[in-house]
Formats: C-alpha cells, sequence, structure tokens
C-alpha cells in the first residue's frame, strides 16, 4: 500500500470492534491508511507526537473514535488543522451517549465533525473521509457514485416483501 492518507486513531484496543468497519471501508475504495491505539488520556504525550508527526507522512484526514468521556477526537483536532471525524464508541454503562455528547459538543473554535454512534458511524466517517480526499482525486469520486448506485441497486433488488 502507497503511503497512508487517513489515519484511524482509537483511544483502546477495546474499540476495535467498532473501528474495524472504518478500515474495511476505506480498504474497499483502496484508501491507504495507517491505524494506531493512542489514549487522549492514557498516553497523551504520544497521542500529540504522533498528530504533529502525520501530515509530514501525508495524511490528510483523521478518523478518531472513542468511548466513555471521549476526548481522542477533540485533542487531536486541538493539535491539527486537518479534518477530524469523530467517532463515538459505545462503551460502559451509557452505551456511547457519552461519547456522542462528549464529541458532539465541542466548544467554539476547535471542530470536530461527529458521526453515528458505532459501526454506522465508523463506516460513514470513512466514506466521508473518502468524500474529503475525493475532492482532489476524481477517481475516488467516481468510486463513491459506484457506490452508491450498488447500494441502491441492492436495495431495490429486495425492495418487494413478500
Ligand atoms: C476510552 O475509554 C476508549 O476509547 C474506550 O472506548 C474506553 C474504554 O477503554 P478500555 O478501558 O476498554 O481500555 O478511552
Amino acid at each position: 500500500m502507497s503511503s497512508p492518507l487517513v489515519s484511524i486513531l482509537m483511544g483502546s484496543k477495546s474499540d476495535l470492534d467498532v473501528m474495524q468497519t472504518a478500515r474495511d471501508a476505506l480498504a474497499e475504495f483502496g484508501v491507504p491508511h495507517e491505524v494506531r491505539v493512542l489514549s487522549a488520556h492514557r498516553t497523551p504525550d504520544a497521542l500529540t507526537e504522533y498528530v504533529a508527526t502525520a501530515p509530514s507522512r501525508g495524511i490528510e484526514v483523521f478518523v478518531a473514535g472513542a468511548g466513555g468521556a471521549a476526548h481522542l477526537p477533540g485533542v487531536v483536532a486541538a493539535n491539527t488543522v486537518l479534518p477530524v471525524l469523530g467517532v463515538p464508541v459505545p462503551s460502559g454503562h451509557l452505551l456511547g451517549l457519552d461519547a456522542l455528547l462528549a464529541i458532539v459538543q465541542m466548544p467554539k473554535g476547535i471542530p470536530v465533525a461527529t458521526f453515528a454512534v458505532g459501526k454506522a458511524g465508523a463506516a460513514n466517517a470513512a466514506l466521508f473521509a473518502v468524500a474529503i480526499l475525493a475532492t482532489k482525486r476524481p477517481e475516488l469520486g467516481q468510486r463513491l457514485v459506484a457506490w452508491r448506485k450498488t447500494q441502491a441497486e441492492k436495495l431495490l433488488k429486495d425492495s418487494v416483501v413478500p
């Protein structure tokens, strides 16, 4: 795979089941990416160092998933002006509502785009990353159009419920 364009970050290995969905979607589009487990509160120095050096490796978009008091996407956004797509991961007693509110309620000035809780959000964040990259790469835009066409065809094929 050529040098990564997207960084998929997660706060814990326990987020991998959800974030694998983003990884699979990027792989489906042939978008080179790298995946790291780095935590805003457990490994803050390693996280800021990683985010600071990512653009020099060609990273253009971050997809960051975390659960609980999900600081990760906000801390990534605090350290870069590249787009940060936040995925609330369901974990613990509040099942992702905590992470959703933590990510979506970023105070004015440091934006994080927030997606749905769980695998749907992880998939959509990856599709959104492809859309961002497609603004400068027409072939990716064509792949997105074809992907949506296939999705619609599948739905229509099974649209008649016997
Ligand atoms: C967050 O805390 C992680 O993103 C994860 O969703 C949650 C729980 O982490 P573990 O205790 O499972 O490592 O930092």
